[in-house]
């Protein structure tokens, strides 16, 4: 931090204060500050999901607004992403699992043609901490690509997520391929995306629409019970 008289010095601000400085942070981008305000948050006995939710996607959801509505362009957009990943990144080793048997396993991609990846990211975080294993294929995921992650992986459950109305339709490529080869009921299909609902999860023949991390966990652990069960049952 710079020593000028009149800066921001985070610690000094109460927690109210500091979350709304991060949305400011995070609207302009700076990295350091987010992370810095991460840590004293943490210090100060906050839930790394709180920071989470109520620090970062709160800021990003002012950034998200701005964009839509033209004040704020891709190059300033990044520059929030950047921050956000960067305060994504400390609270990651501190939501992962501590050792508890795992509960499942997940293959989790943004679809081809999108390169949309927080909310992924943030969704991959969320489950590992819950217990999932997680296999994250990065952005821009063309179907054989998740073809060949199911069948080296072997996941319980497969993750699409897409954040363009140009690009949501892939997924039901995806699903439609699977179906053509046979292999559509052998996963769990969960869908996920700003401009997803659980219409469109419907009518592309996905298991479940989530609107967010916290509830793409619990319906992954619902999902994943069931199939357990019938497992049982049929064994
Ligand atoms: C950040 C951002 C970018 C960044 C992305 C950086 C990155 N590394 O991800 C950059 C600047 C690169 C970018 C580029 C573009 N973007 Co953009 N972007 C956004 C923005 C502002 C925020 C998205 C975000 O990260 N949100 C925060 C996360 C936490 O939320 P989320 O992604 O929704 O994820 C949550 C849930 O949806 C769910 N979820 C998400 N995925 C999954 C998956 C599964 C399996 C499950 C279960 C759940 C789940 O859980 C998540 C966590 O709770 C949105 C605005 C918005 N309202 O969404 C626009 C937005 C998505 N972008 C938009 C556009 C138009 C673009 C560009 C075309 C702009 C351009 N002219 O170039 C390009 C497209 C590039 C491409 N080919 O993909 C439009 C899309 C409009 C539309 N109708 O399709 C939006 C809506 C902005 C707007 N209103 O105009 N963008």
């Amino acid at each position: 931090m710079s020593e000028e008289e009149d800066d921001i010095i985070l610690s000094e601000l109460d927690d109210e204060e500091l979350v709304q400085q991060m949305f400011d942070d995070l609207y302009d981008g700076l990295k350091e500050e987010i992370e810095e305000a991460v840590h004293i948050l943490l210090d100060r006995g906050w839930e790394p999901y709180d920071i989470l939710t109520k620090a970062l996607v709160g800021g990003m959801t002012i950034v998200g607004n701005d964009f839509r509505d033209g004040i704020l362009f891709v190059p300033e957009v990044l520059m929030a992403a950047g921050a956000m990943k960067g305060g994504m990144a400390i609270l990651k080793p501190l939501l992962a699992e501590t050792g508890a048997p795992r509960i499942g396993k997940m293959v989790i991609g943004t679809v081809k043609g999108d390169i949309h990846d927080i909310g992924k990211n943030l969704v991959s975080m969320m489950m590992e901490g819950a217990g999932f294993e997680v296999v994250d294929l990065g952005i821009n995921n063309p179907v054989e690509a998740y073809l060949e992650a199911l069948e080296s992986e072997g996941p319980d459950i497969l993750g699409m997520s897409a954040l363009l109305t140009t690009t949501m339709p892939y997924m039901k490529v995806v699903i439609d391929t699977m179906t053509e080869k046979g292999i559509r009921d052998d996963y769990i299909v969960l869908v996920g995306g700003a401009p997803l609902n659980e219409e469109f999860g419907r009518a592309i023949g996905a298991d479940a629409y989530c609107r967010d991390a916290a509830v793409a966990v619990e319906t992954a652990k619902e999902f994943v019970l069931r199939k357990h069960n019938q497992m049982a049952a049929g064994a």
